[in-house]
């Protein structure tokens, strides 16, 4: 990629976004375009023909959404829906009818059903129904990635997606009702060591297993595609490894110095049982993760002492 190139970066403002954006500045590139949502409301499909016929991106990263853990996606399944498909499909249309010589649309592993063989390779995809409590999510992900592909097929465009797997580092969100499990139980911990409270509350059972990868690690693995990969078909991005939700939670007591107990709340769902993604896909073409779960957990404390 020419460093001169002009990329638009959508959702810069997110844990994704603002990581990518890092890592391009990292690499040298200085014609970088992002918009606040005050700036460029992304669910407006005027707005966002104008933004791309005047800036003429060259390449674009699809890393805005509507995100949220097990309780935000169960609750607001409309929002989840309407948001991502307009958003996605205002930018990868956009993209299409603007000249953008390439577009990486990010997805999510949820996209695959439920109950698909492990570890989840690409080929999973809709073999079988979806996890009920990320559905709406799922689908407008899952409708993403049709889009870029059927732009490839019909108008031969360069239009390629990436599924990551649960994700997190700085600018994750810390809120407790909307939040994923990491920064959540980061929260909590931190929270239960100050309070000098005798136990934590985790939700579910502690049995459900989930990959985690810190976000830096995702923006390499994103600009490695943007240039090495020219292909439709969906590719994983994680590390290929798992951890159960009480070895995560005993992990960020270990990293953060607290010594109470952990206690299961079973009155919250436990979602999906396990999320391993294959990455021999990725791994072949020559990226590797470099940040392990104590180190990017430490990493995102500091972040959240400094921050919140
Ligand atoms: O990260 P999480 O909210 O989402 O929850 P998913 C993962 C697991 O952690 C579930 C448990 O079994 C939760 O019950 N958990 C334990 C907690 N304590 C907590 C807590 O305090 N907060 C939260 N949030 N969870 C998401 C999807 O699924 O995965 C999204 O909802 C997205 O659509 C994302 O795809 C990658 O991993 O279950």
């Amino acid at each position: 990629m020419n460093r001169e190139a002009r990329i638009f970066v959508a959702g810069h403002r997110g844990m994704v976004g603002s990581a990518i954006v890092r890592r391009l500045q990292k690499e040298g590139f200085k014609n970088l375009h992002t918009r606040t949502r005050q700036e460029l409301d992304l669910m407006d499909r005027t707005a966002v023909r104008a933004f791309f016929e005047n800036v003429r991106p060259d390449y674009v990263v699809d890393a805005a959404a509507r995100v949220g853990g097990i309780a935000a996606n169960f609750e607001k399944p409309v929002e989840f829906l309407i948001e991502n498909l307009t958003i996605q499909n205002n930018v990868i249309q956009a993209a299409a009818d603007f000249g953008v010589t390439k577009l990486l649309f990010l997805g999510s592993s949820c996209i695959y059903p439920k109950l698909a063989p492990q570890p989840l390779c690409e080929e999973a995809l809709l073999t079988g129904p979806l996890e009920p409590t990320n559905d709406a999510y799922a689908i407008a992900k899952i409708a993403g990635i049709k889009l870029c592909q059927a732009y490839a097929r019909e108008y031969g465009k360069n239009f390629i997606s990436g599924m990551p797997t649960n994700l997190y580092g700085p600018n994750d969100n810390f809120d407790l009702h909307t939040s994923h499990v990491l920064p959540a139980l980061i929260r909590k911990v931190h929270e239960a060591k100050r309070a000098g409270s005798k136990d934590v509350s985790v939700w579910g059972s502690g049995t459900p297993r989930r990959e985690f990868l810190h976000v830096d690690d995702l923006a390499e693995a994103c600009f490695f595609l943007l240039e090495n990969y020219n292909s439709p078909e969906i590719v994983n991005i994680g590390c290929g490894e798992d951890v159960s939700i009480r070895e995560l939670a005993e992990i960020i007591c270990d990293v953060l110095g607290y010594e109470g107990e952990i206690v299961f709340d079973a009155s919250k769902p436990d979602g999906t049982p396990r999320k391993l993604m294959n990455v021999g896909r990725l791994l072949a073409s020559g990226w590797k993760p470099r940040i392990g779960l104590q180190d990017g957990i430490r990493d995102t404390y500091e972040w959240f002492l400094k921050t919140c």
